[in-house]
């Protein structure tokens, strides 16, 4: 017996080898993805996962080891590509993204910074293994009979089938839509493992790309029926505020909330922008909304009140469609509208998305004398100096919208930055971030001021809001003690993804605090009541004249400003406790029901549908 154990192992010794270092690599990101311990039904998954590769490798015999050698490899890439992505963007890749590579090549800043060579451990094996593809004919593997090879086949991919359809199933029934929305890429991994995640993923974008050719006339009458109830106000606040006035919107690099108001050792982190706070309208339950595409997903939302495209950057993915975007309706008012950026005119290919957009023109790198850089590129300070002279020039009525850079992860330019005493977090990320928007909030004031000095505030609206958070997950603990937070949940770190956004009148008008909890897809509803755009294609909410707090994220998440559900661990959260609470009917169905908010949304945008319904008028 035991010579017979010892010649079925010998025999198949490749085969359980691939499978304990797959098993392994799969584990150990799943480990990496996850905030808790992996649970066994996600441990099932995951070798099931495997068993239709170990299913293929029983029906080959001399080309076997090759085959096997070749999926490690491509598993393993797959994995190191997958381990780099999640650093960046704490999320899972997906072919859709893959297909717009250049999304990765423009963050390469970024990425390279998180780049480490324990990211190529998974690739330590193939390395390894190398030479015995080369020896191969040396090594005397005997093969079982052509039925046994089949029934094995049979055998082991049915096990992997079963298994995985148990867990897909599981999954659907918990987070219904999930599995085709693809909302929370990072939940799925999390649940099913990597793979299955991967796999998934391309029988999506197969079928998404097949389904992209056509919809239902049903489907496009819900979607209009869903539009039109939309746009229910219950009130006029600030109607037609900024009719002829110029509109500035400033959106700054990596803002987050929780530096307004705040001091490190004793010294205050942003002083102007807390000063022109105070001179506003400040909304402080104000949250970002961006996906994969980060500062551009933030920029689309803003203008677009669409949501960001569930796989990829929306600046790729939509570029071509019609819009309804605020440039194009401040120009069919009659604005000269432009954007202004001190970067790269490709990075998020933002020279082609904003001819999509529609402002007449796109000031970016080479509109500017790059005569001084801090951070990523351009200098806040020279970007915004050159900028307002550009301003200046501008026909009026104009709308314009700003990007800053130089406080851009991981805010290591702090020679740059020039001295802002942090004290004890000196060196660390969190105090590299607070002397980067110490810097930056000095070039916002100088701005602002000199908007003021030069007379264009008088007739002008300003707006200013921060793109994404600044401090990623990855590193929450120092935001948490510098915070001095001890309960740390889902919900914690939800309550700090805010960032700050105000509102400047001329005059200091209308100043004061609005706590509605809203975020980046209300900016173009709560500007098209000031300035009195018509818009249809909207999602968002005017903040100024609703009475519901309801913010979606893409992953799914969703709040009513009392309630917070956090969708990668299916949690709901009493916001003013900070507990969890149970999911009743009514939460389900509003779970279920804002899904249906991210498919409109993905169905207008990746069917053009604004074209239809604009050609159809
Ligand atoms: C570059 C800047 C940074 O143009 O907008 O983009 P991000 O890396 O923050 O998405
Ligand atoms: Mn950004």
């Amino acid at each position: 017996m035991r010579n017979r154990t010892k010649l079925i192992f010998l025999n198949n010794v490749d085969i359980i080898i691939f499978f304990i270092l797959v098993t392994a690599k799969l584990f150990h990101y799943a480990k990496i993805i996850s905030p808790y311990t992996i649970q066994y039904n996600l441990k099932l998954a995951i070798i099931a996962s495997i068993l239709p590769i170990i299913s293929i490798a029983f029906i080959l015999t001399k080309r076997r080891l090759v085959f096997l050698y070749i999926a490690d490899l491509i598993l393993s890439s797959l994995l190191v590509v997958d381990m780099i992505y999640f650093k960046y963007y704490k999320d899972i890749i997906s072919i859709r993204a893959i297909s717009n590579s250049v999304l990765l090549s423009g963050v390469t800043a970024s990425v390279e910074q998180l780049i480490m060579p324990s990211d190529f451990i998974y690739l330590v094996d193939v390395a390894i293994l190398f030479p015995l593809i080369i020896f191969r004919k040396r090594i005397q593997i005997k093969h079982y009979s052509s039925n046994v090879r089949i029934s094995l086949f049979a055998l082991v991919v049915a096990i992997g089938i079963i298994i995985d359809g148990l867990s897909i199933s599981s999954l659907n029934k918990q987070q219904p839509l999930l599995l085709t929305t693809m909302s929370n890429k990072l939940y799925i991994a999390n649940s099913l493992g990597v793979l299955n995640y991967h796999m998934l993923d391309l029988y999506n974008f197969s079928s998404t790309s097949i389904k992209n050719t056509k919809i239902s006339t049903q489907r496009i009458e819900e979607i209009k029926a869903f539009l039109n109830k939309e746009h229910i106000k219950v009130s006029e606040n600030l109607s037609g505020e900024g009719l002829g006035k110029n509109l500035i919107v400033i959106q700054v690099e990596a803002l987050q909330q929780f530096v307004i108001n705040s001091e490190v050792n004793g010294n205050i982190i942003t002083p102007n922008l807390n000063r022109w706070i105070n001179k506003s309208l400040y909304f402080d339950n104000y949250f970002y909304q961006v996906a994969a595409g980060t500062t551009s997903d933030a920029e689309f939302m803003s203008m677009n009140s669409l949501y960001p495209a569930e796989s990829g950057a929306a600046y790729y993915v939509y570029v071509g469609d019609t819009l309804e975007s605020s440039p194009k309706l401040f120009n069919n008012k009659g604005y000269y509208t432009a954007a202004m950026h001190g970067y790269a005119e490709g990075f998020w290919n933002r020279e082609s998305m904003y001819k999509t957009e529609g402002f007449k023109n796109f000031y970016g790198e080479h509109s500017y004398n790059i005569n001084e850089t801090v951070g990523l590129g351009l200098s806040d300070k020279s970007f915004l100096n050159q900028s307002i002279e550009k301003i200046k020039t501008f026909k009026q009525p104009y709308y314009t919208f700003l990007i800053t850079l130089s406080s851009h992860f991981p805010f290591n330019d702090t020679k740059g930055y020039g001295n802002f005493d942090v004290g004890k977090y000196e060196n660390t990320l969190l105090g590299d971030y607070l002397k980067g928007i110490h810097y930056t909030d000095e070039q916002l004031g100088n701005f602002l001021d000199k908007l003021e000095q030069e007379g264009i505030m008088k007739n002008s609206i300003v707006v200013v809001y921060g793109d994404h958070y600044a401090i990623p997950n990855t590193d929450v603990s120092q935001l948490y003690e510098f915070e001095n937070v001890t309960e740390q949940t889902d919900l914690t770190w939800y309550m700090y993804q805010k960032v700050p956004m105000f509102i400047h009148f001329p005059n200091d008008n209308h100043k004061g605090v609005n706590h509605t909890y809203s975020g980046q897809m209300d900016l173009l509803p709560t500007l098209a009541n000031m300035f009195n755009l018509p818009i249809k294609y909207t999602f968002g909410k005017d903040i100024m004249n609703t009475n519901t707090q309801y913010i979606l994220f893409r992953e799914g998440s969703f709040t009513d400003g009392k309630v917070f559900y956090i969708s990668w661990t299916n949690t709901y959260y009493d916001i003013a406790t900070g507990k969890t609470i149970a999911e009743t009917s009514e939460l389900k169905m509003k779970k279920e029901e804002i899904l249906n908010d991210l498919s409109y949304s993905d169905d207008i945008l990746n069917h053009n549908l604004i074209k239809k319904f604009e050609g159809s008028k």
